[in-house]
């Protein structure tokens, strides 16, 4: 399998994610140039990160885009690494709610603070749409840290959400959203960044 990831971005956390299989597996850091690129725009025509390729069991090659049907993907190709649970239709089903959870509500969330421009071109009102903006998204970090209460783990089980959270509690960092009042999440936070695996991702993203 081959991930297509860019420094830091959404593409980190699946990156994290295989990692965490224990699986070797090839991965190209991206940046805002080659991710616009011909070669990169046949595998994504969207020019977005994530995407992976693989090849199936019949030897043909395959391609996949969305963050969230890649982590499903990693997921299931690698059951051992308990990413989506204990094979369990209620523990997958947990852990696609957290991911649904990062990749639908959270991770938009930051979309209008980083470019309110697509939103609205008159830029007078765009302070006032990045404040909105930083409203919702601090909702949906106490979310999080209601999930978190007395867990390690977004779904009560290290799973394929927790490298997305915690690429985007980075974002909040960058983006200066003071989160620490919620215990929970920082906490969190400082467990991801003891993991040996986030620290080889980091230092091949060359963001360690
Ligand atoms: N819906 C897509 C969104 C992916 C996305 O927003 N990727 C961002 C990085 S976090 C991206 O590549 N944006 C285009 C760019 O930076 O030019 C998914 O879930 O995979």
């Amino acid at each position: 399998m081959k991930l297509y990831t860019k420094p830091g971005a959404c593409s980190t956390a699946d990156h994290i994610a295989l990692r965490w299989t224990g699986q070797p597996f090839d991965v190209q850091v991206m940046d805002a140039k080659t991710m616009k690129e011909p070669a990169y725009l046949a595998i994504n025509p969207s020019g977005a990160v994530p995407a992976i390729t693989d090849i199936t069991a019949n030897g043909e090659q395959f391609v996949l885009t969305q963050n969230a049907a890649i982590m499903g993907y990693i997921a299931d190709t690698y059951p051992d690494a308990g990413l989506a649970g204990d094979g369990s239709a209620q523990q997958r089903a947990i852990a696609s709610k957290w991911l649904a959870f990062c990749n639908s509500d959270l991770h938009p969330a930051f979309t209008p603070l980083f470019g309110p421009a697509a939103f609205i071109e008159d830029a007078a009102q765009h302070d006032a749409i990045k404040a909105a903006a930083r409203k919702r998204i601090r909702k949906n970090f106490e979310t999080a840290n209601t999930a978190l209460e007395g867990k390690q783990w977004l779904a009560g089980f290290r799973s394929v959400a927790d490298p997305y959270l915690y690429v985007i509690l980075r974002w909040a960092d960058a983006m200066k959203i003071d989160l620490s009042d919620l215990a929970n999440v920082v906490a969190f936070k400082q467990r991801m960044e003891a993991d040996a695996g986030v620290q080889a991702v980091l230092k091949v993203e060359g963001l360690a």
